[in-house]
């Protein structure tokens, strides 16, 4: 697939998507889900690539297009697609990272919700603005926001429609951090990701999963496994190994 909407690149292990529709403030139209799902597809397949970072230029993304949403019926909007691609994008395999500059709303915000980590730049303004346009967020926004910073201030967000900017989005836990250059601190920070074991990544991610799926109990059955499997991996031994040869890990993801 040639894309279009998006840019894709890939840089040493770090895959690399830009979202490309500007002059619409990056607003999510099918065309931009439809790319952002094969570049899922092709990232989950290449072992070479161990994180992701998604960005832009500018605004990270408006939302959903309204324009094209205007005149569907309920059918429609349950076909307008998003929720597939982002939930593979939430359960890749590999770390995720979100740089936010700019507008990150609506389906934006719901975009940088599915991945693990977020940076905002200074001018980031974040919300989920549904309830201006008499719906409400439905990418997941009354699902994974509350569950990231509790139902209080998701509600808070969510029943005024507010945009907030970047301090207020990190004293939310909204946000991991803040960097003046979000793109660049988001590819360091990957950079330094895709040094570690990526069997032993993929296996907190999925672990970690698991606390909005079931309780504690099957959580930490569920860690033990995954934690003991990792005794059958190369990198485990080339880990512990090097730690005691006093010199630094080669992972292999094997
Ligand atoms: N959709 C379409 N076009 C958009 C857009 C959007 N969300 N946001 C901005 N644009 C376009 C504007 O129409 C304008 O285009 P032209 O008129 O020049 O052709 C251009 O981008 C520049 O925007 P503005 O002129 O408005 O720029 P300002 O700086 O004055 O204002 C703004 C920036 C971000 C405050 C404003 O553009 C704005 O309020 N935008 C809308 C924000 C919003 O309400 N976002 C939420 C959309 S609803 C789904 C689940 C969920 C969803 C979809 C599907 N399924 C389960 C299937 C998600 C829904 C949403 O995200």
């Amino acid at each position: 697939m040639k894309f279009e909407s998006i840019l894709f690149s890939v840089v040493e292990k770090t895959a690399v998507i830009k979202l490309n529709r500007p002059k619409a403030l990056n607003a999510l139209n099918s065309e931009v889900i439809k790319e952002l799902d094969e570049a899922v597809r092709m990232i989950e397949a290449d072992p070479q690539i161990r994180v992701v970072v998604i960005g832009s230029d500018k605004h990270f993304a408006a939302g959903a297009d309204i324009k094209e949403m205007i005149e569907m019926n309920p059918e429609q909007a349950r076909a307008f697609g998003f929720t597939p691609t982002f939930n593979k994008l939430e359960n890749l395999t590999k770390p995720t990272i979100a740089a936010i500059s700019g507008y990150a709303l609506g389906g934006g915000l719901e975009l940088a919700l599915v991945c693990d980590l977020r940076i905002a730049g200074p001018d980031a303004k974040l919300g989920l603005p549904e309830i201006n346009l008499g719906i409400i967020p439905g990418a997941g926004g009354t699902q994974r926001l509350p569950r990231l910073i509790g139902a209080s201030r998701a509600k808070e967000l969510v029943f005024q429609g507010v945009i907030i900017d970047a301090p207020k989005a990190l004293q939310f836990g909204l946000v991991n951090e803040i960097a003046e250059n979000p793109l660049e601190a988001s590819m360091k920070l990957a950079e330094k990701i895709a040094g570690k074991a990526p069997l032993a990544l993929k296996a907190a991610k999925q672990c970690i999963a698991m606390t909005a799926k079931t309780d504690i109990r099957a959580g930490l059955e569920y860690e033990e496994v995954a934690w003991s499997s990792l005794y059958a991996t190369k990198d485990q031994k080339e880990g512990m190994r090097s730690f005691a040869e006093k010199r630094k890990p080669t992972f292999i993801g094997e």
